[in-house]
């Protein structure tokens, strides 16, 4: 923690990571399912919005997050597949990451995108032999990258292919740097795992190399899709430098607009700030995450564990939300912790299963209707000691009732398990009797779940950033009746999911 910026990096520079992501994930899924979708500009829809689009519907200009009706007045043929059970897109990403964990140590990022350690694979090929060549793409200073739409800051591309002879005549000394070779190995590594992935599960991705996760995550979608690019760590800052901050990974909209108050809008705008400074302003914890951020390198608290089970890193919080028109009163607030709670149950089961560790505390998040998007309100409660939906739901309303007063109206209703900690077998109560996951998930058409990797600063996690992109049209939601209406979308039936599910069960 207190280690120089300069120190953490010759420490760290040695490595090798592959950041990987599905490109159009649920869109790929549904083409697996029913081959002709991939002949057709395809959405999936989640409530109001077009949450991604293949790649054909992209051209027509739909992007991720725009509403139903944008996506039909850009491109009416659109077809339109309802995304909001998440089983059969869980599935494949299970798969996927059964797939990765032959090359190395693997973190799983959201569903469709993962972080590899891949150093002692590169480090194995290197004894066999040096690479003289990457294989797809290297960031040099001067390619420019645009944001891929405008919901969606983090989501960068190449403007431009790199101009290729400044890549190759970098000059022998540049090419023979041992980071530079190691990175070129870890593009083949890369172009196998996506080679693999392609024949094992069908699915197309992209990949960015680097020696910190968070580079090779912000280069990972330049060449989206079905590429992959490379960094080398002497260009961190040049690629960097005029990105806006909201684009770094575990900045969200709250971060990004208490930075703006201190008039820093660019990565590049944190350079003047020392380490000291940025604490001081922003906590111990965020400051520091600021500062190694803006210089590229990881902070030490979200690097790479080989804790957990069969290499995974144990996930910190379980959590489940659901946002609506309105929620008044504690009876309906009741009805909706009803429909969360068994499945969180049910996480924090195959969590125990897992990590054998059972979380101890149980926060409700919720949001005021007439409050601003980010304004969210927390209040936790020990767990109960038999953790069943009922019970669940009992806590989170003690929980809710020590912080409201009736009348009131929410829009956004989240519940979390916190605080694993590891329990013996027979000190646990779990009980699913009420409801499995599946009838749990089809009736509830969770609008969005995750499990937080990392304990992260405040709104510094990947839970939070797509919470937040989602909400950006939240104040449409009052359009969305008409607009299902006037969809002409292929839904698909519950008959229809269920084979789904279990065609992606089997493969
Ligand atoms: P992304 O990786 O952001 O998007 P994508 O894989 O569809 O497209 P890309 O080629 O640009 O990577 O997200 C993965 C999946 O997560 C996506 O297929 C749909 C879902 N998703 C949401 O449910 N809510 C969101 O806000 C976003 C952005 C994605
Ligand atoms: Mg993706």
């Amino acid at each position: 923690m207190c280690l120089t910026g300069n120190e953490f990096n010759m420490k760290h520079q040695d490595k090798v990571y592959i950041h990987v992501d599905c490109d159009c994930f649920y869109a790929q899924c549904e083409e697996l399912r029913d081959g002709n979708l991939s002949n057709v500009p395809l959405g999936i829809t989640q409530k109001y919005l077009i949450v991604t689009c293949n790649y054909k519907a992209r051209a027509r200009g739909v992007t991720k997050l725009m509403s139903i009706l944008d996506a039909q007045a850009k491109c009416p043929e659109i077809v339109l597949v309802d995304g909001s059970d998440l089983t059969p897109y869980k599935a494949i990403s299970d798969r996927i990451m059964d797939i990765l964990h032959v090359y190395g140590n693997v973190k799983r990022l959201g569903c469709d995108e993962m972080f590899l350690d891949v150093t002692e694979e590169v480090s194995r090929r290197l004894m066999c032999e040096a690479s003289g060549a990457y294989v797809g793409h290297l960031w040099v200073p001067g390619s420019s990258v645009r944001q891929d739409s405008i919901h969606r800051v983090m989501d960068l591309r190449a403007m431009n292919d790199e101009p290729h002879e400044r890549c190759h005549d970098m000059g022998k000394e540049f090419v023979e740097k041992a980071t530079t070779q190691q990175l070129y190995v870890g593009s083949h590594v890369a172009r196998d795992i996506r080679r693999v992935v392609m024949s094992a599960t069908k699915i197309r991705m992209s990949a960015g190399i680097a020696t910190s996760q968070i580079m090779a995550k912000l280069i990972s979608g330049l060449h989206k899709p079905n590429d992959q690019t490379i960094l080398l760590p002497e260009f961190a800052k040049d690629f960097l430098a005029d990105l806006p901050v909201r684009a770094i990974p575990g900045i969200g909209a709250v971060l990004q607009s208490k930075l703006a108050a201190h008039g820093i809008v660019k990565v590049s705008d944190l350079w003047s700030w020392s380490q000291e400074r940025l604490c001081d302003t922003f906590g111990e914890k965020q400051g520091s995450f600021l500062y190694y951020a803006s210089q590229g390198m990881d902070h030490p608290y979200s690097l790479m564990t080989s804790a957990g089970a069969g290499g995974f890193t144990e996930p910190k919080t379980i959590s489940l939300e659901d946002s609506m028109r309105t929620c008044s009163g504690f009876v309906e607030s009741k009805a909706l912790l009803q429909k969360l709670a068994p499945d969180l149950v049910y996480r924090m089961y195959t969590h125990f299963q897992k990590y054998g560790t059972c979380a101890k505390t149980l926060t409700v998040t919720y949001r005021m209707k007439e409050a601003g998007m980010h304004e969210r309100h927390a209040c936790s409660i020990a767990m109960p000691g038999r953790i069943d939906a009922s019970s669940m739901v009992e806590s989170a309303l003690v929980a809710l009732k020590k912080k409201l007063r009736e009348p009131f109206h929410l829009n956004l209703l989240n519940i979390a398990a916190k605080n694993f900690q590891h329990a013996a077998a027979d000190s646990i109560h779990l009980d699913m009797s009420h409801d499995g996951p599946i009838k749990s998930k089809r009736e509830l058409r969770i609008a969005r779940e995750s499990e937080t990797i990392c304990d992260a600063p405040n709104d510094n996690d990947d839970a939070s950033f797509w919470r937040d992109l989602n909400d950006v049209d939240g104040n449409n939601l009052a359009k969305s009746t008409k607009i299902k209406k006037r969809a002409p979308s292929r839904q698909v039936t519950s008959n229809q999911r269920k084979k789904i599910t279990s065609f992606f069960q089997k493969k």
